[in-house]
């Protein structure tokens, strides 16, 4: 429910009226023409992804129901200019519940200073409430702790740890 979300957009905007010429909507396959896979790159190594292994993974996410991969498409531009992607994660602990995880939030270079960013996370986060995660968590660079403050989220006193292969 937009209207219970205590973030100000300053000039206001919403999931239905994200700004001029511009939707947020779900991802779709045809994105791929779009330069979906350009946004992410601009976060990080994205790779040299065919239209055939984007639409596998992609309907592989979308069978299992756990992904919300949400987009802004630019009608100006014909692009894709910003993403950000709920995962719902399942457990057994605290009753079975969810865990939601927040991930590839990027807005584009050309598309900086719209509220993008804060439209996305207001979202996802509205979005996990109402789909009964019982926490929603995100990895960030150190930079970004203050932008995610604003949206309720705290540092974990737990170490974030990795094994890379
Ligand atoms: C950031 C992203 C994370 C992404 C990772 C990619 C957010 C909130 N965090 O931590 O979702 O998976 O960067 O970096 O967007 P990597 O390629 O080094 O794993």
């Amino acid at each position: 429910d937009w209207s219970s979300n205590t973030i100000s957009f300053s000039p206001s905007i919403s999931p239905c009226n994200p700004g001029e010429g511009l939707v947020l909507r779900p991802l779709c396959t045809a994105d791929f023409n779009r330069g979906f896979l350009k946004v992410l790159s601009e976060l990080t190594h994205t790779g040299d992804v065919t239209a055939e292994q984007f639409a596998k993974k992609f309907e592989h996410m979308k069978k299992t129901g756990d992904y919300y991969v949400l987009v802004v498409d630019d009608a100006n531009l014909g692009q894709i200019v910003a993403t950000a992607t709920l995962i719902t994660e399942h457990k057994f602990i605290h009753c079975c519940a969810k865990r939601g995880r927040v991930e590839e939030v990027v807005v584009s270079d050309v598309c900086r200073g719209k509220q993008l960013g804060k439209l996305m996370l207001t979202t996802l986060t509205l979005l996990s409430k109402k789909l009964n995660c019982y926490k929603v968590t995100l990895e960030c660079a150190p930079k970004n702790v203050a932008f995610y403050e604003k949206f309720g989220y705290t540092a974990s006193d737990e170490q974030y740890m990795q094994c890379r292969f």
